[in-house]
């Protein structure tokens, strides 16, 4: 039989892998390895990854749309299904109005060109205000602090890793991760590489992490206690006067707030933190001393640091560290990627707001147009006007990551009606009426819109689908985009006939008019701005002479076009005849193309109302005093634990459990716990252990290790697939307990409604 190779990113993580996949005569994947070829990656990839022909073969994987009838789901055809979602989502807007139509998107939608090109689409159409999405469970206080603090929530700084003398590092732990708002493939060899020539790397977490061996230094801290050690840090900074940022010359003059951060960090000092965080107050002086003596260094912190009750002070104080420093948008710093997908010329001044609207039982803010993930069941089981009735799920699964996902899963199974994209009968599309499966990764384009703008060089690659569609299969864009249609109400009686490629293309799914339509509108809109827009690389050019230079790929491949060619690395529709295009990027480019190392640009980044980085938000410094509070009232520690998570190299959150090469060996869902504790409960290794919190009760086996601080036990999230109605047969036999069970979501970050998941008291006791 004969063999064929083809090339793309891997889409599992947020490191952006090249892979080199071989593929067989009937288009299966049986190798993949790393893509030596690739700039960015050169050659590395982990065990997922190398799983990834495993999990696009996977005989569980959902071929077609299924339809549930009672508890049992059974193959539709696509136009049946879409025609079922049609009729559940029409029902429900016209009996209950356009809020009780809520969408959740999960983590992958961040990972391919169909999530962020359709997803907004499909929630505008609706017109609902009940959007949620994994990032109120993820990085939500990143983007509110970035907001606030430079005007624009995606404006997120990275570490830049590859020049960087000195990492601080909290609530990080890339050498199971991969990595997370840093997409830097092999962070293991990155990091290695800082300490080889010399640098330091202090890695801050509860855990002794494989990443905190590697490390020079690593500090225990107590579970959600960051903010306390950061704003010390700060403290002292301005104690010290090793503050020497804002006066620097690339600093000088755009930086609003000094003087209030300085009084709001006056009651902080070391010694008034130790006990808290359980971080010495002499090293965190010291600390602080080397973070501001260090040429060039960055402050980096990531799940850990917003899974907290103070998830978006933990962020802000992160980069107002950098700033004091010297260390933000300078070299070896924590710099802003330029993704060469985002246009630079299109930059508006404003303040950036929360709250524009409120949920309507807990009132909590929204937030980047969404609500917390937290208050979702809360919506769906409240009754009264404007509660859920019907809910879209875009690759998510929230019955197991959601904070409280027991009780998240119970209000799934009230919906009137719930559809899910998804390749899997899982947690959460078991409760679906209609779930409509994207093709096999193998079978999908992909393109990085959301990580490339974090990676730690600028770097762009596409890849095109390897395999192509049979007929009549949609793409996941083209399932997203007639979802948007059908939110619009527009699918109506199916073909219009108003162009020739539909009449061409003829078939009841893939005629596609309307969706094109979509499309089409999204692009006209865009190169009419650009066109408009002084400064920009097409002001002044005819929209429609530019419409037709685009390449002649699928709509989504049209708009990806647009984009690079607008990009400050674009060939501007031939203003720059050596730019880029998506066609060039396809053809000479398959292994992807480096732009080089990330570049000063805040400037172009800035965009608040004052031009300035506004370093201390008013709102921020009233968050403040709930610190100072919580810090008055904090009593000695009542003996009780607190409960915290951690990653496994070869789990993704909840949904590679199926793939038999990753769920073997140490990835297992255990329960750790300090020795100590262990004696003081009667725990032995391999007991089972009743681990008892405010929302509910879990049993796991317990795993007595030194490497979790005294007082802390850790439990992976993304397990617990013992539910019945679903189809993931690996899984099913490995199915470990659902961390979220008890977890709470009534905690949540006030600034941003980020859920909790570090910290959670939790009682555990051995169980006979
Ligand atoms: N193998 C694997 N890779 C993944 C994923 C996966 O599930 N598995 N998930 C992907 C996703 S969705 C994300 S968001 C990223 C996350 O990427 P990372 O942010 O690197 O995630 P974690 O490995 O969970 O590291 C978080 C660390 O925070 C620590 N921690 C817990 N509580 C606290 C605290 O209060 N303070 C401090 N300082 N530390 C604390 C934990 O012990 C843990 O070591 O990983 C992505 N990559
Ligand atoms: N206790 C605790 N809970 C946590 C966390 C934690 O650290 N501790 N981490 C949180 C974090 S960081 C995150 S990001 C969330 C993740 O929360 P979710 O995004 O809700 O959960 P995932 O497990 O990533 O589920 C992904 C879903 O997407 C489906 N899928 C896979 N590939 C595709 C695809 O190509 N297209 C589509 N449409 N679907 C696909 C999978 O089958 C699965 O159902 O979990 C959060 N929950
Ligand atoms: S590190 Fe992430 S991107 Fe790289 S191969 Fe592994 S899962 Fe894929
Ligand atoms: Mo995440």
């Amino acid at each position: 039989m004969g063999s064929r190779t083809a090339y793309r990113t891997c889409p599992l993580c947020e490191a952006l892998c090249g892979l080199e996949l071989t593929l067989d005569d009937a288009g299966g994947v049986t190798h993949v390895r790393g893509d030596r070829q690739d700039p960015l990656s050169k050659g590395f990839i982990c065990p997922k990854g190398a799983t990834l022909g495993r999990l696009d073969g996977d005989v569980d994987r959902l071929a077609g749309p299924v339809l549930r009838a009672g508890t049992a789901h059974t193959p539709s055809t696509w136009e049946d299904a879409f025609q079922t979602v049609r009729r559940g989502l029409d029902t429900v807007v016209q009996r209950y109005g356009r809020d009780a139509v809520a969408v959740y998107i999960g983590n992958p939608t961040a990972h391919s060109i169909a999530g962020p090109l359709y997803t907004g689409a499909i929630v505008k159409a609706l017109g609902t205000r009940n959007l949620y999405t994994a990032s109120t469970a993820d990085q939500m206080p990143k983007h509110v602090s970035s907001g606030h603090l430079f005007g624009n929530p995606l404006a997120i700084p990275v570490p830049d890793l590859d020049r960087t003398d000195h990492l601080l590092m909290l609530g990080a732990n890339p050498l199971e991760s991969n990595g997370s708002l840093c997409s830097a493939p092999d962070f293991p060899g990155r990091l290695k590489a800082i300490s080889a020539r010399g640098g330091k790397i202090t890695v801050v977490d509860p855990r002794r992490t494989r990443t905190a061996r590697l490390a020079d230094e690593h500090l225990f801290i107590r579970p959600g206690t960051d903010a306390y050690l950061l704003i010390a840090l700060v403290h002292t900074l301005f104690a010290e006067e090793l503050v020497t940022g804002p006066t620097a010359a690339h600093l000088a003059g755009r930086i609003n707030g000094l003087d209030d951060l300085r009084a709001l960090a006056v009651d902080f000092p070391p010694e008034r933190v130790q006990g808290v965080t359980g971080v010495p107050a002499p090293v965190i002086r010291r600390t602080a001393r080397e973070l501001a003596a260090a040429e060039r260094a960055a402050v980096y912190g990531r799940v850990g640091t917003c899974t907290q009750t103070f998830g978006t002070l933990n962020n802000w104080l992160v980069d107002v560290l950098n700033v004091l420093t010297g260390n933000l948008d300078r070299p070896g710093g924590a710099m802003f990627p330029r993704p060469a997908h985002t246009p630079v010329y299109r930059r508006r001044n404003r303040p950036f707001h929360t709250g524009r609207w409120r949920s309507r039982v807990r009132d909590l803010p929204e937030v980047n147009g969404e609500l917390p993930v937290a208050t979702l069941a809360d919506e769906i089981q409240t009754p009264g006007e404007g509660q859920i009735k019907a809910l879209i799920t875009i690759g998510g699964n929230p019955a197991l990551s959601a904070p409280n996902a027991a009780r998240l899963d119970t209000a799934l199974a009230g919906l009137e009606f719930m559809v899910s994209v998804d390749p899997y009968l899982n947690e959460t599309t078991r409760h679906a009426h209609v779930v409509l499966p994207p093709p096999r990764p193998a079978q999908t384009p992909h393109y990085d819109l959301a990580l490339l703008g974090l990676a730690v060089r600028d770097y762009v690659r596409y890849s095109p689908a390897a395999v192509p569609l049979p007929d009549g299969r949609p793409s996941e864009a083209e399932i997203l985009a007639r979802l948007a249609v059908i939110a619009a109400g527009r699918d109506g009686s199916g073909h219009s006939g108003e162009t020739s490629e539909c009449r061409s293309e003829h078939s009841a799914l893939r005629c596609g008019c309307r969706e094109r339509a979509l499309d089409e509108m999204i692009i006209t809109g865009t190169l009419g701005k650009a066109a408009a827009l002084p400064g920009s690389p097409v002001h002044g050019r005819e929209p429609g002479e530019l419409r037709k230079m685009l390449d002649p790929g699928s709509p989504a491949e049209q708009r990806l076009d647009m984009m690079l060619r607008l990009g400050p690395y674009g060939d501007g529709f031939g203003a720059d005849p050596d730019g880029l295009t998506l066609t060039r990027l396809r053809t000479e480019h398959p292994h992807g193309l480096d732009l080089g190392a990330l570049k000063p640009r805040l400037d172009e980044v800035l965009s608040t109302a004052s031009g300035r980085v506004e370093l201390c938000p008013p709102s921020f410094a009233a968050d403040a005093d709930r610190l100072r509070t919580a810090l008055a009232a904090r009593r000695p520690a009542p003996g009780g634990l607190l409960l915290i998570g951690r990653r496994h190299l070869r789990s993704n959150n909840s949904w590679l459990h199926n793939v038999p090469e990753l769920v073997r060996g140490s990835n297992t869902c255990t329960l750790q716990l300090n020795p100590a504790d262990a004696g003081r409960l009667g725990i032995d290794p391999g007991d089972t252990v009743r681990i008892v919190s405010r929302t509910g009760a879990i049993e796991a086996v317990a795993e007595p290790t030194d490497t979790v601080m005294e007082g802390v036990v850790s439990l992976p999230h993304g397990w617990g697939h013992d539910r019945p109605g679903t189809r993931t047969g690996v899984a099913h036999r490995h199915p470990g307990v659902n961390a979220n069970a008890v977890t709470d979501e009534q905690e949540i970050d006030p600034l941003s409604g980020n859920a909790v998941f570090n910290g959670v008291p939790v009682t555990v006791h051995p169980v006979p």
